[in-house]
């Protein structure tokens, strides 16, 4: 394949400005932000319109080439990093970052896909409404992103999930057309709602360009509260005691083991623990209002109160002003980076009923320390969706090399007992390349059948993002 030609019409479509083949330049664009995941490229493509999007995809398409479509690279599964070929070009959206439209009447902003995720939500401020996703990363992943991982976060528990936020998408399909397909309507049966099909698909079926996004009234309450917990258990008992209590007002429920805690205290500059002595587990309890002033305070303590009543809660603070609950939240978004610091962290991003959550972590620890004795398991996350980022570090004082040999063996516990309760073996953060092998192992072969059949219809020459999602190739 003749590369200098590719490059050459490639390089017309988005100029210079929107090449990088420089290797220094190349660097951030070829490993994710663990260093997890290294990949090469032949090129980096940066378009900044739709049009540029498809014209590459198009000279892609036909020179035989893969794409590999990348946002703000913050996804945690290697989704956006090419294989080590270095004959895949990887397309990145961060400059089509336009805010396109904000339809007040209609409750909806329709915005670029490379748009930073927290520029979105400041778009929604300044018009006075809510985009609800917020996650640790959103400072630097993008609105494509969060679509093509169905992201989750932690406001899921009120408002949902990526696919529940979206009205409609612009998509380049893998030969370079475009569909149009950004409709604003909250009702449209004209047969299979295709937009589903790109949401959570990893960029293995198609580049999103654009979105229609849901807005929501601005909330101008808030109460947060850090709570100590005995038990799992004791969780679920006042998710659901909240949950009566606040209605809707609930807008996240975050749990914590210690051990969490403990990385973020010896990790994270300026992080504080706010209550007097060690508790097995926390909670962190949002109440949001669409009403200024509205009593949530109130509302918590009275929640609260019952809760150390009948054993559920043993001590809590509820945050006085935003700075208090800036720092209780610093406390729960700072667990990601800080195990970082204790050696190669083993994720795993599942989710069970909320029902069944105290007993999976009960029988997964035993199992666990029982086969691997001493490893350090970190558990923590949006209780509220059942969705528990249930990782591991390294028993203290071992070197890196052992425990990283024991990967796939923990793997299989945890996956094991995830599938006996029948949950999912990634609840919001994708497949990409750490767990086709895994998804293919223990979802239902039907599945997996109807999905190859998907990608095969519209992505024929698996040139979409190849190694991602699927364990194998397309046959
Ligand atoms: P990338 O990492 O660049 O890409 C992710 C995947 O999407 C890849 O497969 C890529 O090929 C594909 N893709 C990217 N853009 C496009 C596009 N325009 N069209 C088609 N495919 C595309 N995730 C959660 O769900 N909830 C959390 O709470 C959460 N917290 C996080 C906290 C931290 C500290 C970090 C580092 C990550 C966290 N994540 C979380 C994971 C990550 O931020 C999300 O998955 C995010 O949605 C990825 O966006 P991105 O722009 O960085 O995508
Ligand atoms: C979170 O909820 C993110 O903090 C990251 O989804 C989880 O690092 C992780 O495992
Ligand atoms: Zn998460």
């Amino acid at each position: 394949m003749a590369w200098e030609t590719l490059i050459q019409s490639v390089e017309q479509v988005v100029g210079a400005a929107g090449l990088v083949r420089d290797p220094e330049l190349m660097h951030s664009y070829l490993t994710d932000w663990r260093n997890a995941y290294q990949g090469r490229a032949a090129l980096v493509v940066r378009p900044a319109t739709t049009e540029e999007v498809a014209a590459v995809v198009r000279l892609c398409h036909d020179a035989g080439v893969a794409l590999v479509p990348q946002g703000g690279n913050t996804g945690l599964c290697g989704g956006s990093i090419p294989d080590s070929s270095g004959r895949q070009v990887v397309l990145s959206l961060t400059r089509m970052k336009r805010i396109r439209e904000i339809d007040l009447a209609n409750e909806t902003i329709t915005v670029e896909a490379g748009v930073i995720l927290r520029q979105l939500q400041e778009a929604a401020s300044q018009a006075g409404r809510l985009f609800p996703l917020s996650l640790g990363a959103e400072g630097s992943c993008t609105v494509g992103g969060n679509l093509a991982t169905n992201a989750g976060g932690t406001a899921v528990l009120r408002y949902g999930n990526m696919r529940e936020l979206t009205l409609g998408l612009e998509v380049v399909l893998p030969d370079g057309r475009v569909w149009h397909g950004l409709r604003g309507l909250r009702k449209d049966n004209t047969g299979y709602d295709l937009k589903h099909l790109f949401i959570g698909s990893e960029g293995t079926l198609g580049i999103i360009t654009a979105a229609v996004l849901k807005l929501f009234p601005a909330t101008h309450s808030t109460a947060t509260a850090w709570v100590a917990l005995p038990t799992p258990q004791a969780a679920v008992d006042l998710i659901g005691h909240v949950r009566s209590l606040c209605a809707d007002r609930l807008t996240g429920f975050e749990m914590m083991s210690r051990q969490s805690l403990e990385f973020v205290l010896d990790h994270v500059a300026g992080c504080s623990d706010p209550l007097q002595g060690p508790h097995p587990w926390y909670a962190l309890i949002e109440l949001r209002d669409t009403v200024p002033d509205a009593p949530l305070d109130l509302l918590l303590e009275s929640g609260l109160g019952h809760a150390f009543e009948t054993g559920w809660v043993i001590d809590a603070v509820i945050a006085s002003n935003q700075t208090q609950a800036a720092a209780l939240w610093a406390l729960r978004e700072g667990i990601s980076e800080a195990q970082n610091h204790e050696g190669p962290s083993l994720k795993h991003d599942i989710s069970v009923p909320v029902s069944q959550i105290p007993a999976f972590i009960e029988r997964t620890d035993s199992a666990l320390q029982q086969a691997f004795p001493g490893v350090r398991i970190v558990s923590y996350g949006h209780m509220g969706d059942g969705n528990l980022h249930y990782n591991i570090s390294k028993p203290l004082g071992h070197a890196d090399a052992p425990f990283k040999a024991q990967e796939q063996a923990i793997m299989q516990v945890i996956y094991q007992m995830t599938s006996a309760f029948n949950g999912s073996i990634s609840a919001e953060h994708g497949l990409g390349q750490a767990k086709p092998d895994a998804a293919a192992h223990f979802k239902d072969p039907l599945e997996i059948e109807l999905m190859r059949a998907i990608k095969r219809t519209l992505d024929p020459t698996g040139l979409m993002n190849p190694g991602k999602v699927f364990a194998t190739g397309l046959e």
